[in-house]
């Protein structure tokens, strides 16, 4: 099949989650159209043939703010023309499904042709940006008149069918990680008596930073420990002072966005997390894919990634001295940490390996054509074709139930 994928390129979950599905998907045999206004940073330096349509936004002295959704619309709909796309995937709903909405429409009216439009829901599109007073409307249509939409957890589905008037089915699939890049170390290193925890984010506010800081205040009474934090954003200040204010900045690093996250991950002892949500929680699923034992906080979809007890602990959010109890039983028995670990490989190769998630997206997009599904009419699968988008049932937009 001939795909676009659409995402951010920034360092975040989402564009993660959009560039491995991309390379699962070439594994596989199909040709992918990636489309952002950079290169998706997981994709730099990859050796697999893609293609990358840069999305231009061109700045005019009345736009206060670039009209990037409109960009992009019409970068979907010449590219899916010129090349014959067949589907087009977006991740993050906001502004991608819109865009690619109205590249339907364009696709549709020039062309009679349906262009079959899927969107990932990630997180924050949802429950945070999403649910702005000012998106809330657009998200939602533009989630109802996708083909299909996909959930990356259980959680965000009842979240998405919670907040919004959802008129489509959500199918959870979970996110893809690369067991091959993510693997174990495999030679033991030097016992070190000093153990590593390691936190990655984007350091905003949902991630709690501070917390991981106070954490290890209290894990170091009882045991030599140090904290890395890979990654970069706003609350990256208020971490460093907390870490002077606890008098530990020796004992925390600071690393940046590190572009092989799998080195680092395989010189932890532990992964820490401390927000106070996650659909889903990539970097959990990576470290675990690394043979770390985790500590993280019991919210969102966490708990559909990390079973309490098996692959690590699940703690109540906000519990500091819970986390550090957890934490410091793990680090001083190097057994539980050792079986931990094993089950936290396991469980991803098991669950979340990106070929097998690649092949669930596959049979997603074939379902759209080849009438298996559970479409309107079986004879041409799911989905809407161009007709049937102005045919809604009468909504108040005026008014919301919640
Ligand atoms: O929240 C972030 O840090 C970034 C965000 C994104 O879209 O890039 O992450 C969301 O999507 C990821 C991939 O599906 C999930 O692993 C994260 O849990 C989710 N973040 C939140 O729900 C807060």
């Amino acid at each position: 099949m001939k795909i676009g994928i659409v995402c951010y390129p920034s360092i975040g979950g989402s564009g993660i989650v959009a560039s491995e599905l991309g390379k699962g998907l070439m594994d596989r045999g199909h040709e992918i159209h990636f489309f952002s206004y950079d290169l998706p940073h997981r994709l730099i330096g990859d050796g697999r043939l893609f293609n990358f349509h840069h999305v231009d936004v061109p700045l005019y002295p009345v736009f206060r703010f670039p009209p990037y959704t409109l960009a992009l619309a019409t970068r979907l709909a010449e590219v899916a023309d010129r090349e014959q796309l067949d589907v087009i995937h977006v991740h993050y709903a906001i502004p991608h499904s819109t865009s690619a909405l109205l590249a339907k429409l364009m696709v549709c009216h020039y062309n009679r042709r349906d262009l079959k439009i899927v969107t990932t829901l990630h997180g924050t599109d949802i429950d945070l940006v999403g649910w702005e007073p000012s998106y809330r409307t657009i998200v939602e249509y533009s989630i109802n008149t996708s083909d299909a939409v996909t959930a990356v957890s259980e959680y965000l589905k009842r979240a998405t069918l919670e907040k919004f008037r959802i008129e489509r089915e959500i199918e959870v699939i979970y996110n893809p990680i690369d067991t091959h890049v993510f693997r174990p170390r495999e030679s033991a290193v030097e016992e070190d008596l000093s153990k590593t925890i390691l936190h990655i984010s984007n350091f905003r506010p949902v991630k709690r930073v501070q917390d991981a800081v106070k954490i290890l205040d209290l894990v170091r009474n009882c045991r030599p420990a140090r904290l890395v934090f890979l990654g970069d954003g706003p609350d990256r200040t208020l971490a460093e002072r907390t870490a002077q204010q606890l008098g530990v900045q020796d004992l925390v690093t600071f690393a940046g966005s590190a572009q092989k996250i799998e080195e680092w991950l395989r010189q932890g002892d532990l992964l820490l997390s401390t927000s106070s949500m996650e659909s889903f929680g990539m970097s959990i699923a990576e470290a675990m894919a690394t043979g770390l034992p985790v500590v993280a906080y019991r919210v969102g979809g966490i708990p559909e990634v990390v079973e309490d007890g098996v692959q690590g602990r699940l703690v109540n959010e906000g519990d500091l001295c819970a986390a550090a109890r957890a934490i410091g039983a793990i680090l001083s028995d190097p057994e539980l940490a050792g079986t931990y670990g094993r089950n936290a490989r396991a469980r991803i190769e098991s669950k979340f390996g990106h070929a097998m998630i690649a092949e669930q997206y596959e049979k997603l997009y074939q379902r759209l054509f080849d009438g298996k599904g559970k479409g309107r009419d079986g004879s041409r699968g799911e989905g809407l074709l161009c007709d049937e988008l102005l045919k809604g049932a009468p909504v108040d937009l005026t008014r919301r139930p919640n």
